[in-house]
C-alpha cells in the first residue's frame, strides 16, 4: 500500500500548512484544543497551528479530517510506518504522541495504564461533565427553568473535583513525581472551571487546596503558557 502524503488529505488546502514537514494541528484553544498544543509544546514537537473556529469544525472541509466534526484534530507527516496519519480525540492524540516520543506516558505496564485510566477519566467524566454544566449554566441551556440539568451537571463537577482533589492529597502530580499526559489532559478544564464556573466560589475550589495547588504548579510551566492561546483565536 502507498503511503499517505499531507497533501492527499484535502483539509491541507483550506488550511495549507506553513512548515510541511511538522505536525498540522487544527484547532482551538479550548480546553480540549489546549491539551494537544501544551503536549505538542511539552514534547517540543514543530507544528503547525491551525485556527479552526468553532463554528468551522462541522464544516464539510474539516470534516474530511475529522468525521466528527469537532477540534482537536492532527495530521503526522511523519506517522507510524513513514506516511502522513491523521488522528482525532484529544485523548487518543495525546496517548499517539506520548507512544511517538516516549515521553509523558511511564514505560511500566501497570503504571502507563493508571496514566490512560486518568486520561479515560478526564475523557469520559470531566470533559462531558463541565461541558455539560458550562451549557446549562452560561450557554444554550441558562434559559431553562427547570433546575434539574443543570444541578445534576453541577453536583457531577464538584464531585469529580473532590476526586482529584483526594488524588492529589498525596502527590505533586495525578500520577506521582512525574508528570504526564494525566495532567495534561485534566488541567485545561480545571482551569477553565476555575475561570468561568466559579463565581462566588460556587465549585467550593476554596476548599480544594490540592487541586489548586497542582493547578497552579501546570500553569506555571512555561510550555503550557506557551500553549495557552494555540492556535491564536485571531
Ligand atoms: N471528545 C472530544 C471533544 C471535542 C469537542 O467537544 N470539541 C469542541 C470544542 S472544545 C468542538 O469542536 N465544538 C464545535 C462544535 O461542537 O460544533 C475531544 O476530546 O477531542
Amino acid at each position: 500500500m502507498t503511503q499517505k502524503t499531507l497533501g492527499d488529505f484535502p483539509i491541507a488546502q483550506r488550511w495549507a500548512p506553513r512548515t510541511p514537514g511538522a505536525i498540522q494541528l487544527y484547532s482551538f484553544p479550548t480546553p480540549n484544543g489546549v491539551k494537544v498544543s501544551a503536549m505538542l509544546e511539552e514534547c517540543g514537537l514543530p507544528y503547525d497551528a491551525h485556527t479552526v473556529k468553532l463554528s468551522e469544525a462541522g464544516s464539510p472541509e474539516f470534516k474530511t479530517l475529522n468525521i466528527n466534526g469537532k477540534i482537536p484534530a492532527i495530521i503526522d507527516p511523519d506517522g507510524p510506518g513513514g506516511g502522513a496519519f491523521g488522528l482525532w480525540e484529544s485523548g487518543a492524540i495525546l496517548i499517539y504522541l506520548a507512544e511517538k516520543t516516549g515521553r509523558f506516558l511511564p514505560d511500566d505496564l501497570a503504571q502507563r495504564y493508571e496514566t490512560i485510566q486518568w486520561v479515560m477519566f478526564q475523557m469520559a467524566g470531566i470533559g462531558p461533565m463541565f461541558g455539560q454544566y458550562a451549557f446549562f449554566l452560561r450557554g444554550g441551556g441558562a434559559e431553562m427553568t427547570d433546575p434539574l440539568p443543570r444541578e445534576r451537571y453541577f453536583n457531577e463537577t464538584v464531585r469529580l473535583l473532590n476526586v482529584l482533589e483526594r488524588r492529589l492529597a498525596d502527590r505533586p502530580n495525578i500520577m506521582g513525581e512525574d508528570f504526564t499526559i494525566a495532567d495534561l489532559a485534566n488541567f485545561p478544564w480545571v482551569r477553565t472551571a476555575r475561570d468561568y464556573f466559579n463565581e462566588d466560589d460556587a465549585l467550593g475550589l476554596s476548599k480544594l487546596p490540592h487541586v489548586m495547588g497542582w493547578l497552579d504548579r501546570c500553569l506555571a510551566r512555561p510550555t503550557v503558557q506557551r500553549s495557552l492561546n494555540q492556535p491564536p483565536r485571531e
